[in-house]
C-alpha cells in the first residue's frame, strides 16, 4: 500500500482531468443535466465559506455524470460593478485590470479545490465578447417595446455631485461625505418587468420545487391587488383625479384624500387653493427622506392641506385634498381616497390633524362609534351611513359597487402590482454601455446590431463621481454618427444595472463561445432549463425574478422553448466561524484556501465542508471537523488498498457467510441511501452513510473476500463525488481501472440483498385519497412525507397556500391539511 499523498494526487488528477476534458459539456445532449451555482463577484480571492455551494453543485454534477447524463456544470464572473470602480479610484489601477486580477486569483483557487467546470464555457461578463450580448439583450427588449426612457428620481448627493444608489445613502445622508441626501429626477431606461407581472407570478405555481420562502417573497415583491379606480371631480376646476382602491366598499368613509408629494398634481392643486408656499416647502422636505421609511409604518404620518377640495361621486360630499408623504408616487394613480375608519395610516393622519372620521362598516351587531375608537377597524362586517347599500355585506359590496362605478362612468375594475419597472441605467463607468445613441434630429436611435459591441473606452476615462456618468467626458466614445441620417450625434452615456448581465448568464452558457447570437437555438433548446440552480435566498426578489423575466422574453421572442429558468432551487445556508458569525472577508475571519489545501488536501476540505450539517441549514466550520475529515480519508485509503481486487467470482447470495452477508447488505443499503441523500441535498448524510460502510469493512475479517472486494470498490464509486481525487487516484491504481472513475456506472441497488420489504400507503388530502404510495418499511417520518409530497396528483390537490399539516400514521396512512 503506498501512503495518502494527497499533494502528489491531487496536482496529478487536476491535470489529467483537464488534458482528458472529461467535464466538457457537448452541443446537444440527448439526456441533459445542467447544474448551476450563481456566479460570484470576482472582489478578491474566493475563501473556504463561499465554496459551499461550488461543492454541493459539485457532488451532484459528478453523481449525475455518473448516473449516464451529460453534465453541464459551468463557471462564470459576474464581473461588471460598483466595487472595482470604487477600487480604481482608491488605488489608481484601472477597473478592468483589477478585475481581471482577481478573477484569475479566483480561477486558480476553485481550480485547487478539484471542481467540475468545462471551463471552454466559462463567462466573463466585462469582457466584449460577453456584453456585445449583454447590449443585444438590451436591443431585443427595446425592439419588444420593453425597455424605454422615463424621468425617474434617483438619490442626490449636491456636494459629491453624484447619483448615489440606495445603499450608500446612510440614515439619508450621503455615505462618503455625510451631506444630506436629496431627490433629482434624471432620464433614466427601464425595463418593462411589469408587463410580465401576471406571467411571472402564474409561472410560480409550476415552479413546485422551489423553495416555499422565496416564492412567498416573489408574491409579495410582485404584489398583486384587485380593486377599482374612482374618479372624483376637484371643484372649482374642471379636472378629474382617479383614486386606487381594494376597498371600494368604504366609499362613503371617505373624509379628506391625499395626493403624494412628487405627484405634479400636488402643486397643481396647491396653486389654484392658494396654499403654493406650504405646499412647496412641505414637498421639499419630504423629498428628502427615502420610500423605505415612508412606507414605513411606525413613522409618524404628516401632510399639508392643499387649499383645493373635490367632490365624492357617490355621496356628493366635498372633502379636502392634502398632499402626504405616506402616498406613495409610484403605486396606484400617485394618490388614496382617505378613509379613517377603515384604514390604519389614514385613522393616525385624520387624528393628528382632525380631520372628521366616519365609520361604514360595523362589526355585525355592534354599532362602532369613531369617538371612541383608537385604532381603524379594518375587518369586512355590514355596511352602514352608505345609502343604498346600507345592511349589504361589505364584502360582497366590493363587487356591487366596482359593478356600478363602471355602469355609471365613475370609475373602473383595476389591477395593480407592487412590481415597479426595472431601472436599468446606471450612472457608472465599469458595466455594459446602453446600446443607444441620441441624436438631435431623428431622436433616440439604436445602435445597429452588426455594430455592437459598443466598447467601453480603456484610455483617457476619468472614474471619479462628477455627477454625471463618467462615459460623458469622454468625447472618444461620446461623439457618434447618427446610424439614421449620419448626422453628429451622441452616445448614451450610462451604463446598464449589473442584473441586467446575469439575467442571462444562464442562456449564454448553452452555448458560451457563439459569436454569431447570444446563444444557438438549437443548443438552447438542449440544455435549458436549468435542472438544479444553487444559491444564496438573498437574491429572492432581484436576480431570481430578472432571470425568470429574461427567459421568457427570449421565450416570447421565440429563442427558446421553455418558458422558466430553472425548475428545482435550492438555496444553501451560509458557513460561519465557531462563534456563529458569517465567514466573509470584510469580516476578517474568511478562511483562505490555498494555504488550506496545502496542509490538508482539497479532498478533506471538501468532505470537512459537506459534513459540517444539512446543506440548507447554517453551519460552523471547525478544525475539528477538518481533523475528522482528514482521519476518514486516510482510514478509507487504506480499507480499499486492502481489497483483493483480483477476486471477480460472481456473488451467490446463497453460499455467503453471515458476515459476507452482512456486509453485502450494508453496501447495498450505502448505495441506495447515498443515491438518495445527494438528490434530496443530504450531502451530510450521504458522506455518514459511507462512513458506516467503511465501519462495516473494517469489522469485516475477511479482507480477502469477494465481498469485501465489491463493497470497497463500490465506495470509492459513491465517494468519487465527494472526494474526487483520491477516489480516482484508488479507482485506477488499487481497483486497477483503465478509464475514469466519473466515466463508471453509478452502483445499482440490488432490492434482494437488501430484502426490503415494502408497503403501499394512501395519501390523502384534506380527507380524499389522493395518490397511493410504495415505501420501504422501514422509511423514516419524513421519507415517507417527501414521497407523499412528491406526488403529482397530490402536488395538485395541495392549494397554493401549501401544506398545513401532514400526519403519517405508521404504516396505515399519510393524511395532509392544506
Ligand atoms: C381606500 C381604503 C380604505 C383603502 C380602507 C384601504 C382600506 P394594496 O392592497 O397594497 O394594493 N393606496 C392606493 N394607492 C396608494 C399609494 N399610491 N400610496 C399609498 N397607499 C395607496 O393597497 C391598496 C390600498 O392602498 C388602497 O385601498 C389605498 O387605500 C392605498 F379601509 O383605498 B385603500
Ligand atoms: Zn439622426
Amino acid at each position: 500500500m503506498r501512503d495518502y499523498d494527497f499533494k502528489m494526487i491531487e496536482k496529478k488528477w487536476q491535470k489529467r482531468w483537464s488534458d482528458e476534458r472529461i467535464y466538457r459539456a457537448g452541443r446537444t445532449p440527448e439526456r441533459k443535466y445542467y447544474v448551476l451555482e450563481m456566479y460570484p463577484y470576482p472582489s478578491g480571492d474566493l475563501h473556504m465559506g463561499q465554496f459551499r455551494n461550488y461543492l454541493i453543485g459539485d457532488v451532484i454534477a459528478r453523481f449525475r455524470m455518473m448516473n449516464g447524463y451529460e453534465v453541464l456544470h459551468p463557471f462564470g464572473w459576474d464581473a461588471f460593478g460598483l466595487p472595482a470602480e470604487n477600487a480604481a479610484i482608491q488605488r489608481g489601477i484601472d477597473p478592468e485590470t483589477w478585475t481581471m486580477k482577481n478573477i484569475e486569483v479566483s480561477r486558480n483557487t476553485i481550480k485547487l479545490m478539484g471542481i467540475s467546470y468545462d471551463w471552454e464555457r466559462e463567462v466573463t461578463t466585462c469582457l466584449p465578447e460577453y456584453y456585445r450580448w449583454t447590449q443585444w439583450v438590451f436591443l431585443l427588449l427595446y425592439r419588444r417595446n420593453l425597455a424605454y426612457r422615463k424621468k425617474a428620481y434617483v438619490n442626490w448627493c449636491p456636494s459629491c455631485q453624484t447619483v448615489l444608489a440606495n445603499e450608500q445613502v446612510v440614515d439619508g445622508n450621503c455615505e462618503r461625505c455625510k451631506t444630506q441626501v436629496t431627490k433629482t429626477d434624471l432620464k433614466q431606461w427601464f425595463f418593462r418587468i411589469t408587463e410580465y407581472a401576471e406571467k411571472l407570478l402564474a409561472g410560480l405555481d409550476g415552479l413546485t420545487q422551489w423553495p416555499e420562502p422565496v416564492k412567498i417573497l416573489q408574491r409579495n415583491w410582485i404584489g398583486k391587488s384587485e380593486g377599482c379606480e374612482i374618479d372624483f371631480d376637484i371643484k372649482k376646476m374642471n379636472k378629474k383625479i382617479s383614486v386606487f382602491t381594494t376597498r371600494p366598499d368604504t366609499i362613503y368613509g371617505v373624509t379628506f384624500m391625499a395626493v403624494a408629494p412628487e405627484n405634479p398634481l400636488a402643486m397643481e392643486l396647491a396653486r389654484h387653493g392658494g396654499r403654493e408656499a406650504e405646499v412647496g416647502e412641505y414637498i421639499d422636505r419630504s423629498m428628502r427622506i427615502s420610500e423605505i421609511e415612508r412606507a414605513s409604518t411606525v413613522r409618524e404620518k404628516d401632510g399639508v392641506y392643499t387649499g383645493t377640495n373635490c367632490i365624492n361621486p357617490f355621496s356628493g360630499k366635498e372633502v379636502e385634498l392634502w398632499v402626504a408623504d405616506y402616498v406613495l408616487a409610484s403605486y396606484g394613480t400617485g394618490m388614496v381616497m382617505g378613509v379613517p375608519a377603515h384604514d390604519q395610516r389614514d385613522f393616525e393622519f385624520a387624528k393628528k390633524y382632525d380631520i372628521p372620521i366616519k365609520v361604514v362598516i360595523n362589526q355585525s351587531g355592534e354599532k362602532l362609534d369613531p369617538g371612541s375608537m383608537d385604532e381603524a377597524y379594518v375587518e369586512p362586517g355590514v355596511m352602514v351611513n352608505s345609502d343604498m347599500f346600507d345592511g349589504h355585506d361589505s364584502q360582497r359590496a366590493i363587487e356591487e359597487i366596482i359593478d356600478y362605478c363602471s355602469k355609471k362612468g365613475m370609475g373602473r375594475r383595476k389591477t395593480n402590482y407592487r412590481l415597479r419597472d426595472w431601472l436599468i441605467s446606471r450612472q457608472r463607468y465599469w458595466g455594459a454601455p446602453i446600446p443607444m445613441i441620441h441624436c438631435e434630429k431623428c431622436g433616440v436611435v439604436p445602435v445597429p446590431v452588426d455594430e455592437l459591441p459598443v466598447l467601453l473606452p480603456r484610455e483617457d476615462v476619468d472614474f471619479a463621481p462628477r455627477g454625471k456618468s463618467p462615459l460623458a467626458s469622454v468625447p472618444r466614445f461620446m461623439n457618434v454618427k447618427c446610424p439614421e441620417c449620419g448626422g453628429d450625434a451622441q452616445r448614451d452615456p450610462d451604463t446598464m444595472d449589473t442584473f441586467v448581465c446575469s439575467s442571462w448568464y444562464h442562456l449564454r452558457y448553452s452555448d458560451a463561445r457563439n459569436d454569431k447570437a447570444p446563444f444557438g437555438r438549437v443548443e438552447g433548446a438542449s440544455w435549458l432549463p436549468i435542472d438544479e440552480y444553487i444559491g444564496g435566498i438573498e437574491h429572492a426578489c432581484g436576480h431570481l425574478i430578472y432571470f425568470r423575466f429574461i427567459t421568457k422574453v427570449f421565450h416570447d421572442e421565440g429563442m427558446l422553448s421553455c418558458e422558466e429558468p430553472c425548475f428545482r432551487l435550492f438555496n444553501h445556508g451560509m458557513i460561519t466561524d465557531e462563534e456563529g458569525n458569517v465567514m466573509s472577508k470584510s469580516k476578517g475571519n474568511a478562511l483562505p484556501v490555498g494555504p488550506f489545501v496545502e496542509k490538508w488536501g482539497a479532498d478533506t476540505g471538501r468532505i470537512a465542508m459537506l459534513f459540517i450539517g444539512p446543506p440548507a441549514k447554517e453551519s460552523a466550520w471547525s478544525e475539528r471537523g477538518t481533523l475528522g475529515a482528514h482521519r476518514v480519508l486516510k482510514r478509507i485509503w487504506k480499507a480499499v488498498w486492502q481489497a483483493m481486487f483480483e477476486n471477480t467470482q460472481e456473488i451467490d447470495i446463497e453460499t455467503l457467510k453471515p458476515e459476507e452477508l452482512t456486509l453485502l447488505r450494508k453496501y447495498h443499503w450505502a448505495i441506495d441511501r447515498v443515491s438518495r441523500d445527494i438528490k434530496e441535498y443530504g450531502h451530510n448524510t450521504a458522506i455518514a452513510a459511507i462512513m458506516e460502510l467503511l465501519n462495516e469493512m473494517q469489522a469485516h475479517d475477511d479482507k480477502g473476500s469477494v465481498v469485501y472486494a465489491v463493497a470497497a470498490k463500490g465506495l470509492v464509486q459513491l465517494l468519487a463525488p465527494f472526494a474526487p481525487h483520491m477516489c480516482e487516484e484508488l479507482w485506477r491504481e488499487a481497483v486497477g481501472q483503465g478509464e475514469s472513475v466519473f466515466r463508471s456506472d453509478w452502483p445499482e441497488v440490488d432490492r434482494a440483498v437488501l430484502r426490503e420489504e415494502t408497503i403501499i400507503l394512501p395519501v390523502q388530502v384534506n380527507g380524499r385519497v389522493r395518490a397511493r404510495i410504495e415505501v420501504p418499511v422501514e422509511s423514516t417520518e419524513e421519507e415517507v412525507k417527501s414521497a407523499a409530497l412528491a406526488e403529482e396528483n397530490v402536488r395538485k390537490h395541495v392549494s397554493r397556500a401549501g401544506v398545513k399539516k401532514i400526519v403519517v400514521v405508521p404504516e396505515k396512512i399519510v393524511s395532509i391539511v392544506s
